[in-house]
């Protein structure tokens, strides 16, 4: 009987999904209460269908509003609408001083190796963990997948997110021949929000975490925040759902410690993490040379940038502001800024270091996050929200921007370590910068650019290595599988060989 049931729930779950789990109902007073402090903040629109509402839907409304600090939500939302308007003194902005920056480009091959050394020895000892931050949406990519889930059409076909995970594979498995160790370790902590958490999860299960040890690899959730509409009220997405939106990669932080990532580190020992962004191709994750030369400094964080392509290039300006480190978000630069030139170079930007959201932190700062999350200031995203007439009750799609998402930068976190607890460090772009961030056919930032550079790399790795790829016209480069090789390594099985471009290195008796 009991195998009946069982093949009935399924097929019920078939047609109309796994039932979402019901709410604990609360008790009236607890109803009550809620509602007096919403009420009392100016915010009781949220409550103005209740009546109309299921016992579930309103038990849902109720959980989802006790999540929230309303009179937080209200001085955010204060802060994201009404700007201060003081006369503050417009802050002073300066490249960086030459003591908090470096440069793989110029910097003395001795200095890299000892880097890379001292940093496979950190994994070798189980010390570096891995955040990824894939809670954004691709939204200019036109996906509805999460990012990392995109093929950008490879020979291969892998995803971003296996691109990733086969580097730390690679990675641990240089620390154990370099130090004789069978055990090193790279824990990966993804970031995920809303909406990619479930497709994320599903990924990495069908995919069997692509090699990794699913111990070792920790989904976790940021927070939301609600949609404000233009005159600061909290926007009903339904009659009995506020809008929300994932609250930025700033919220990392928060997540870290809610989520109990911090403390598998702390049990892990961990003593260095390497945060990075799903949707560049090219990252070198948990880069030794990156983490060698931040423990070297011993930083509390240190940042990757590669040199700005042009003025208009969206990415952040890594900069100081008021002597302490920072960054000037491409979304709230003025152009003058943009576009100054240097002083000593006219042919150069004076503001040509670009963030690539490739961060170092020391686990000691992470140890602080409680100090100083609630100062990251929130950034106000003016976007057009599907929601329901406070009035009719409705369903809307506005034509227009009809309110804010407030989200919050993971780089602003920057200007809380002083600039001597902090180090910049410009990197290649074609070695280690390729976003996706637009869909196929832009040109730029796109899935053919990601492609066309992974090739590239690849080509040039094993011309390096004394190999030869024969190209022509647009057949060119070559796709080296990261297990071969993890940065261009270990390639000289492939010394004197022709090898006719497109191509695929996946196995050594390729
Ligand atoms: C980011 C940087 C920008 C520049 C550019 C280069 C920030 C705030 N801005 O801009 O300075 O470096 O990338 O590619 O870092 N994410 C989350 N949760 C969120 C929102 C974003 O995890 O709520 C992740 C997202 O999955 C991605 C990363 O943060 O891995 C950057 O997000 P984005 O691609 O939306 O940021 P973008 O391109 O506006």
């Amino acid at each position: 009987m009991a195998g009946i049931m069982d093949t009935v729930s399924n097929l019920i779950n078939k047609i109309t999904g796994p039932a979402e789990e019901v709410p604990r109902e609360p008790s009236a007073d607890e109803f009550k209460h809620l509602q007096k402090k919403y009420t009392d903040a100016g915010q009781g629109q949220v409550f103005a269908f209740v009546d109309e509402l299921e016992t579930v839907d309103k038990s849902r409304l109720y959980h989802q509003l006790s999540t929230f600090d309303v009179t937080r939500i209200n001085e955010l939302a204060d802060r994201a609408l009404n700007p201060p308007k003081t006369e503050e003194t417009a802050a002073t902005l300066e490249p960086l001083p030459a003591s908090a920056t470096a440069s793989i480009i110029d910097s003395d091959p001795t200095d890299l190796k000892n880097w890379y050394n001292a940093g496979l020895k950190e994994v070798a000892d189980n010390k570096v963990a891995v955040v990824l931050m894939a809670g954004g949406q691709g939204t200019r990519l036109g996906s509805s997948a999460p990012k990392g889930c995109f093929d950008i059409g490879l020979l291969s076909e892998k995803s971003l997110f296996q691109l990733q995970a086969e580097r730390i594979v690679k990675l641990q498995e240089l620390a154990n021949q370099a130090h004789g160790t069978q055990s090193a370790v790279i824990p990966w902590y993804v970031m995920t929000s809303g909406p990619t958490r479930k497709p994320t999860e599903e990924f990495f299960e069908k995919n069997k975490f692509f090699g990794l040890s699913k111990e070792n690899v920790f989904i976790f959730e940021q927070g939301v925040l609600p949609c404000i509409s233009n005159d600061g009220k909290i926007i009903m997405e339904s009659k009995s759902k506020v809008a929300v939106a994932p609250d930025g990669n700033g919220g990392i932080y928060q997540a870290i410690v809610t989520s109990g990532v911090r403390e598998d580190m702390r049990k892990r020992g961990i003593q260095h993490i390497h945060a990075y962004c799903v949707d560049n191709c090219l990252v070198k994750v948990a880069d030794p040379v990156f983490i060698g030369f931040s423990a070297s400094k011993k930083v509390d964080i240190a940042t990757k940038v590669v040199r700005k392509r042009d003025a208009a290039e969206s990415v952040g300006l890594i900069l100081q502001k008021n002597g302490k480190p920072d960054v000037v978000e491409y979304s709230e630069i003025d152009q003058a800024t943009a576009e100054a030139k240097d002083p000593k170079d006219p042919e150069l930007l004076k503001f040509r270091a670009a963030n690539i959201v490739n961060h170092y932190y020391s686990f000691s700062f992470f140890e602080s996050i409680e100090n100083w999350m609630h100062k990251l200031p929130h950034h106000v995203a003016r976007k057009k929200i599907p929601h329901v007439d406070p009035e009719s009750g409705e369903a809307v799609k506005p034509t227009s921007p009809n309110g804010v998402k407030l989200e919050q930068f993971v780089f602003d976190v920057f200007p809380m370590t002083p600039l001597e607890k902090f180090a910049c460090i410009e990197v290649r772009r074609e070695d280690e910068f390729s976003p996706l961030k637009n869909a196929a056919g832009t040109g730029q930032d796109d899935p053919d650019t990601s492609r066309a550079d992974i090739m590239k790399q690849g080509q040039r790795w094993i011309e390096a290595a004394g190999g030869i790829v024969v190209t022509e016209g647009d057949k060119f480069g070559v796709e080296v599988s990261p297990l071969i090789s993890y940065g261009g390594e270990n390639l000289e099985f492939l010394q004197g060989r022709e090898i006719k471009a497109p191509a695929i290195i996946e196995k050594e008796e390729d």
